[in-house]
């Protein structure tokens, strides 16, 4: 045994086919003869389980016995996607389990089909965070992923006559092989009801909460395998369940009804994922969700606490740091408060202060819209307690900090609030989160650069060593050496083994990048990841493409600010270019997208139906001569992803500068030989800094330049009057030619970019954009000069592995140990 991993031994071909079939009879009920592809994948995974399974014993062990101080990940959302293969690769056997399931007459690939994606997020958010506890698993540091166990994740979308429609995605309907229910860690948790002032013995003022309802929350474990089989970590997910004991009275009173009414209730709240990315809810269930998810945790997190310390509170901030993913848990400060002074009875300072010591906070979003702020009289009713405290936390720092530094300026106290005053007062969870977090982070140096100057400047000027910032990254395990095996074995052969956990030794293909072996190396296996691709979307869409083409992807949540309207209005330029001259001179290309809009964002669906519609006319006009597709991706999700970004010849990343936090999918992009057409934007500036300017196609406003435009007043109508190439796109999408018989169905795009005054500068872009595409379209017609300018963006992106990004948080804010995990 290999003392230091947790997964002692790595299991043969012969020892997994062993396995399989023992599963196949005894865990499954079936045999070789008569199991189903969805019975051979159970068997599996149930195999595989129990080498993970070993690991998460000694990994649960070692970190016990240490007393380890960890970092408690909270996040609303986890988009875990598939973990078959991805527990395969970093298990160390993924060619061991395809040797087996082929000897047993099995394809390892159609088994990876089988399973639903865990869908448990919306977009980057949550991906960041399935990036990061690989991370912490394969660096060794202590770590728990908090979450809820959402019984439906993000919503499926089908496309009907070119609108999204979409349908309830039921992930575990049929039970999910990874997950450990531990009902023997339920906890109860409380909502609404009213508080009680009630004064002791002494004298002593006392609050006591008297809830109006209790819930119990069921942990559901899913273990996370670091790569080489080195710690597994749990991603604990919260299940609401009724609960037995508070229903007994209303059921023994003759109330059945309304016990199993409230029983629905109780389980309503672990339901469903909010869909939403891009503006904040502010619904009641949502806030119940935070709630419960921050109190389970919190709950589970002091339990184990209590378990080495008894009592004793004086090591808590020295075990215990709790990320908070954006807002969304921040609920989780006055509920720790509570829990101090309510419960422990501890006074207020000393509560206080463990408490900023314990929360750090990362900020992912600039949009105003996407800033949480909840209505106070919600509060009172959801969480009488907690308002309280929120108003007693607000009271202090005003009085304490923004009094002391700006005496009687009552301008910065209203705007420094916790409170919100106004018509409809309300709570901002961003100033909560600052205020009891020790550490504030942005996701790319450009955005923390603008959390400091334009979200929270006198935040920065109380407590300016507060803030920093660490750069995304994404983990190169799912998203290279997993998704792209080719590359992968190119890799292995060129540079060594190493790169997996070490990115920055990609750099040493930079070596290569001239050598036309390589290139002919490398580009030979982007075309065979593109016929595969290519394979996929005839069986997805029926749409027929040239491997041969230029494959130009814009994968991402559908946006204004994500501008996939300024996308396909250079799909139409290029179009209407060929109408016009029948020899245009252009290299064929694809145009790839993959997104889902909020159920409820109007023009986010019409966007998608106008790239649907326009799609299908391009498509399907012989005048074309196929030097366009368009092919819109239904369902995008992250196996999709897997299957898209090795494919990929262009990445677009062209958001409106300053307001793409940072962006995740530009890194896999790159890492797999993609080039960026992007704008001066998020991590898209330290993917110029790394790649070079040969290697990358800038467009567009920088962020400074935006600022000035609207500073000075943005009219879009000066670039529609001015550029007759865009006047005539734009009129062209309010005549039916693209919806016969139906003018004006794809007008509403026109209308936003003039009337709504293009809060995004589509207008202002568009020409500098259409330039970029025209160098891309350049570059590409030299093979040998593409080759090289894609070797060197996979050699140059190795800063972006979430490893470095997790090295970041460690030494700016967790402060964590490496802990290896033995085996016995
Ligand atoms: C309250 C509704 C809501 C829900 C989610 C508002 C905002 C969000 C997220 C902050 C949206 C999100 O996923 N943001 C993305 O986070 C990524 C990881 O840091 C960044 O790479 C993206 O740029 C950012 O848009």
């Amino acid at each position: 045994s290999n003392a230091t991993v947790a997964v002692a031994a790595l299991p043969t071909a012969a020892e997994l086919k062993d396995r399989i079939i023992r599963h196949l009879h005894g865990t499954l009920g079936t045999d070789v003869n008569k199991a189903s592809p969805q019975a051979w994948w159970r068997a599996t995974c149930a195999s595989i389980n129990e080498y993970v399974f070993d690991g998460l014993r000694n990994t649960q062990r070692t970190h016990y016995q240490q007393n380890t101080r960890a970092v408690h990940y909270f996040s609303l959302e986890y988009l875990m996607g598939r973990l078959f293969s991805n527990n395969l690769h970093n298990l160390g056997c993924y060619d061991a389990a395809k040797q087996a399931l082929a000897e047993l007459g099995m394809d390892i690939a159609d088994l990876e089909e089988q399973e639903e994606d865990m869908a448990l997020g919306n977009g980057g958010l949550g991906r960041l965070a399935a990036c990061f506890i690989d991370s912490l698993a394969t660096l060794n540091y202590p770590a728990i992923g908090y979450g809820i166990h959402y019984e439906h994740g993000l919503f499926k979308q089908e496309f009907q006559h070119g609108f999204q429609i979409e349908r309830p995605d039921s992930w575990r309907e049929y039970g999910n092989p990874w997950e450990i229910c531990r009902p023997e860690s339920a906890q109860e948790i409380s909502v609404y009801g009213y508080v009680e002032t009630v004064y002791d013995l002494q004298g002593k003022m006392k609050k006591v909460w008297h809830p109006g309802r209790i819930i119990k929350a069921v942990p559901w474990d899913i273990p996370v395998v670091g790569y080489n089989g080195s710690s597994v970590n749990v991603l604990r997910l919260w299940e609401s369940r009724a609960s037995d004991f508070f229903n007994w009275d209303v059921f023994n009173s003759g109330g059945y009804v309304d016990a199993a009414r409230e029983n629905i209730e109780a389980e309503t709240i672990s339901k469903v994922l909010y869909p939403n990315d891009d503006t904040d809810a502010g619904k009641e269930l949502r806030l119940i969700q935070q709630y419960f998810f921050c109190s389970s945790s919190l709950k589970d997190i002091i339990r184990r606490y209590k378990r080495a310390h008894g009592d004793d509170w004086s090591y808590f901030a020295k075990q215990v740091v709790i990320q908070l993913n954006d807002t969304h848990p921040a609920v989780a400060i006055p509920e720790l408060m509570r829990v101090l002074v309510d419960r422990a009875e501890m006074n207020w300072e000393d509560a206080w202060n463990i408490c900023q010591h314990v929360f750090a906070y990362t900020n992912h979003t600039l949009l105003p819209e996407a800033l949480e702020r909840w209505p106070v009289r919600l509060f009172e009713k959801v969480l009488p307690r907690h308002i309280e405290i929120i108003y007693e936390i607000n009271r202090r720092f005003l009085v304490e900090q923004v009094d002391v530094r700006w005496p009687g300026d009552v301008e910065k106290k209203r705007k420094l609030s916790i409170i919100e005053e106004g018509h409809e007062p309300m709570v901002r969870m961003g100033h909560l989160s600052v205020v009891g977090s020790f550490r504030v982070n942005g996701v790319a140096e450009v955005h923390s650069a603008l959390v400091k100057s334009d979200l929270f400047p006198e935040m920065v000027a109380l407590w300016p060593d507060k803030f920093t910032n660490i750069t995304n990254g994404v983990t190169p395990r799912r998203w290279l050496k997993a998704c792209n095996k080719r590359l992968s074995k190119l890799l292995d052969n060129t540079i060594g083994t190493d790169w997996p956990t070490d990115l920055t030794k990609l750099s040493a293909l930079q070596a290569h990048a001239d050598d036309p072996a390589m290139q002919d190396a490398f580009m030979a296996i982007k075309q065979q990841n593109k016929a595969d691709l290519a394979e996929v979307v005839k069986n997805l869409t029926g749409i027929a493409i040239d491997p041969h083409a230029l494959f130009d992807v814009q994968i991402k949540r559908l946006h204004e600010y994500k501008r996939q309207h300024l996308n396909l209005l250079h799909i139409l330029a290029l179009y209407r270019r060929i109408l016009q001259d029948p020899d245009y001179d252009m290299v064929p290309r694809v145009f790839f997208f993959g997104a889902k809009a909020a159920p409820g964002y109007k023009l986010a669906k019409d966007i998608i139906y106008a790239i649907n519609k326009i799609a299908d006319k391009i498509n399907h006009d012989k005048r074309v001569k196929n030097r366009i597709k368009v092919v819109f991706m239904p369902n995008y999700r992250v196996s999709l992803a897997e299957k898209m970004i090795p494919a990929a010849d262009v990445s677009e990343q062209i958001s409106t500068a300053g307001k793409e936090a940072s962006g995740t999918g530009n890194m896999k992009l790159a890492l797999n030989g993609a080039i960026t057409v992007g704008t001066m934007d998020g991590a898209n500036i330290e993917i110029a800094e790394e790649v070079g300017s040969d290697n990358i196609a800038i467009f567009g406003l920088s962020v400074d330049e935006v600022k000035a435009l609207y500073a000075k007043g943005y009219d879009s109508r000066d670039y529609y009057y001015n550029n007759p190439e865009l006047k005539a796109i734009l009129d062209w999408l309010e005549t039916d030619y693209f919806t016969p018989g139906k003018p004006g169905e794809l007008a509403a795009i026109k209308r936003s970019l003039i009337e709504g005054g293009d809060h995004y500068l589509v207008m202002a872009d568009f020409a500098s954009y259409v330039k970029a595409q025209e160098t891309i379209d350049g570059w590409y017609r030299d093979k040998a000069g593409w080759a090289k300018k894609a070797i060197l963006n996979t050699a140059s992106v190795g800063k972006f592995t979430s490893d470095r990004s997790i090295e970041d948080y460690v030494a700016r804010v967790w402060q964590l140990t490496k802990c290896e995990v033995g085996n016995v």
